[in-house]
Order: C-alpha cells, then structure tokens, then sequence
C-alpha cells in the first residue's frame, strides 16, 4: 500500500487532494493509496518518526510501495497524474505539457510562494520554524498581488490558463487565491476574470466541499 501524507487545509497538500479530484477521483477511495491525516497545528509532522520519512517536516509526502519518498507536492502530482485516472491534468502532448508547466511555475513562484513568504514570516504559528522578519511579510504579499494583473489579463479572455481545460497550473493559482484570504487579500477584488475563476474553482473544490464535516 503506498501511504499519502496530508493536512487537508493547507495549500500544498490540497493540490494532490484537487488533482485527483479534478480527474474524478476521491483521494480517500483509491485501492492502493492509504491517506494518512496530519494535523500541522499539533506538530504531527514535527515527530521523530515522520521526520525520518520526511527530514524537511514538510506535507505532502507520497510514500511507495518499494519505500521511495516523493516529498514535494508537484512531484507527487507529476505521479499521480501519470498513475490514476485518464485524462491528464499536466497536459496532453509535449506542447501542451511545457504550457501547463510554465503557467503553473508562475502561478507557484509569483504567487503562491511569495504568499507562503508572508504567512511564514508574520504567523505566530511558524515562529519555531522562521527566523521571522515581520516588515517582510506584507511587502511579500504585495508581490504576490502585483502578480495578479497578469492572470487578469488571460482569465478575463478564458476559462482557464492553460488551452481549454482544467490543468495543474489552475490548481495552482486557486490554492493561492485562496490562501491569500489569509493574508486579507480578496481574491473577488483583483479583476472580473480572476473573480469568476475563483468562483468555479471554489464551486468544485473548495474547503467546504472536500471537507464537509470540518
Ligand atoms: N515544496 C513543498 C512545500 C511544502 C510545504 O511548505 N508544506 C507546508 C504546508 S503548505 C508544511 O508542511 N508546513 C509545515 C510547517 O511549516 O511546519 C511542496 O510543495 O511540497
């Protein structure tokens, strides 16, 4: 059985929560997958035992059968994409695929990262883990927002990022839409094309829909 390391609210384990959504499937009812819940506010990942699958303390973590570890979310996208279900959320041919990846790349270094930026170096709760520099966080954040006028600029003009389907790299920029809310960015303020993407996004995997009981 492999076992699927996650903490479901926070942004990088929900990619490969969303990726097997968006190609229909549920994460927690894949034969051969064991999801395995970890509660970052309690230290779970901080552990001595998950440290030794993990030495970065970080989620997700992918875990095979024959002991290898993927510890970074894209890379255990990349297998899942390849391994279950049938169409492919990384893109169909070569073109497509180097699309998708630079769009997601983007998405995750302008936007998401520096947002993560921001919450590690204002939040209480990553005071053990960052030596914080509070006058960082908001300038952190204001690059990510500075980003958005160039998603505005394709979303007001397309469904999607990438061609006319669903990709990694919408996942991506969702994850940090949302995760912006954190940070008092509104992700229904930065444009009418990034405000209806946001709203389908939300629809079909948002916090409350994936998680019904929390
Ligand atoms: N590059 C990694 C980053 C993973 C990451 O930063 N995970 C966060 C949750 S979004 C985490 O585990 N944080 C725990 C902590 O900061 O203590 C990936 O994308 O997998």
């Amino acid at each position: 059985m492999k076992k699927l390391y996650l903490s479901r609210l926070a942004p990088n384990p929900r990619k490969p929560i969303i990726l097997m959504a968006s190609k229909g499937l549920n994460i927690d009812d894949i034969h051969d997958i064991e999801v395995i819940d970890m509660d970052i506010a309690q230290g779970d990942h901080l552990t001595e035992e998950f440290t030794r699958i993990n030495p970065l303390k970080l989620l997700p973590v992918l875990v095979l059968e024959d002991g290898t570890v993927l510890n970074d979310s894209q890379a255990i996208c990349e297998y899942l994409d390849r391994v279950y279900g049938e169409r492919s959320v990384m893109g169909n041919d070569v073109v497509h695929r180097a699309k998708v990846c630079s769009m997601r790349r983007i998405a995750e270094l302008e936007v998401l990262y520096p947002l993560m930026m921001g919450f590690q170096h204002s939040h209480p709760s990553k005071a053990h883990r960052v030596d914080q520099v509070p006058e960082f966080a908001p300038k952190s954040v204001q690059r990510a927002v500075d980003a958005l006028p160039y998603f505005e600029n394709i979303l007001k003009e397309k469904q999607y990022l990438v061609n006319d389907q669903l990709s990694y790299a919408d996942i991506v920029l969702y994850i940090a839409l949302d995760f912006a809310k954190l940070q008092k960015v509104d992700p229904m303020a930065q444009g009418e094309g990034i405000a209806r993407f946001y709203n389908m996004m939300n629809e079909q995997f948002g916090l409350k829909k994936m998680n019904p009981e929390k």
